[in-house]
């Protein structure tokens, strides 16, 4: 769905970042789907997923989760996480048990344009991270990044600076239990926006000196 229609609202704006909800409520409990977009330079799409989906780099850009296991590796690029993120006073902790898949799709829309790399979070059940003493979200995350390249000067190979990269970010959480309306609007308007300027961020600062990874 285009956020020029269905009630999207813009919540937040920090230059080529744009943050839009929905407000949704699910038998009392807020639900808001966030939609993010936002233009990053240096970067690829798929370094933007790397980063996104490999579990070694979680905490470094993370502030939300406590404690964070990989409960199975279902191939390199599928992985099932059970994580626990940091108490919202005065709800109950929560925890998520998701599978993580990341790959390369086609890009039909635009032939001359680099593929589209996408990482894609989606609640699950395990048998070895039953449900204990946190309230488990429901949530479904997807990382979408499209990479373009400015073509570079005669004889130049393509450097950094001829990148850019085209982030989409879509979620859905439902908390899974109560949760005060206006202590969980408040805390996501503060937390995606800086979710999102602080792992590109850290994207950018990782990759800097390294070599491309288209
Ligand atoms: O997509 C993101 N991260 C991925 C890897 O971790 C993955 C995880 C998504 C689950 C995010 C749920 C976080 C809710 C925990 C409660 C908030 C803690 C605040 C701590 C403050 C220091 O896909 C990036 C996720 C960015 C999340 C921004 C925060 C969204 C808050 C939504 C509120 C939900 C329920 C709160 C219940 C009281």
């Amino acid at each position: 769905m285009g956020v020029g229609e269905g009630g999207w609202q813009l919540f937040a704006e920090d230059g080529e970042m744009r943050m839009y909800r929905r407000e949704v409520e699910e038998g009392g409990i807020v639900c808001d789907p966030l939609k993010a977009v936002h233009t990053v330079k240096g970067v690829t799409g798929h370094e933007m997923c790397h980063y996104f989906f490999s579990p070694e780099y979680r905490f470094d850009w993370e502030a939300t989760v406590e404690n964070m296991k990989v409960v199975e590796e279902i191939s390199s690029n599928t992985l099932i996480f059970h994580q626990i993120h940091k108490r919202v006073w005065p709800a109950t902790q929560r925890d998520a048990l998701f599978w993580s898949h990341m790959r390369q799709v086609p890009n039909d829309e635009d032939k001359d344009a680099h593929d589209i790399w996408i990482v894609c979070n989606n609640s699950t059940e395990h048998e070895s991270a039953p449900v204990g003493k946190c309230v488990r979200l429901v949530m479904t995350v997807c990382l979408v990044c499209q990479t373009f390249v400015d073509p570079p000067t005669e004889n130049k190979e393509i450097s950094r600076e001829n990148l850019t990269c085209r982030i989409t970010y879509c979620s859905s959480i439902n908390p899974g239990g109560w949760a005060p309306a206006s202590v969980l609007r408040a805390v996501y308007k503060r937390e995606y926006p800086k979710f999102l300027k602080r792992f590109t961020q850290y994207v950018k600062d990782m990759t800097e000196k390294k070599p491309i990874m288209f």
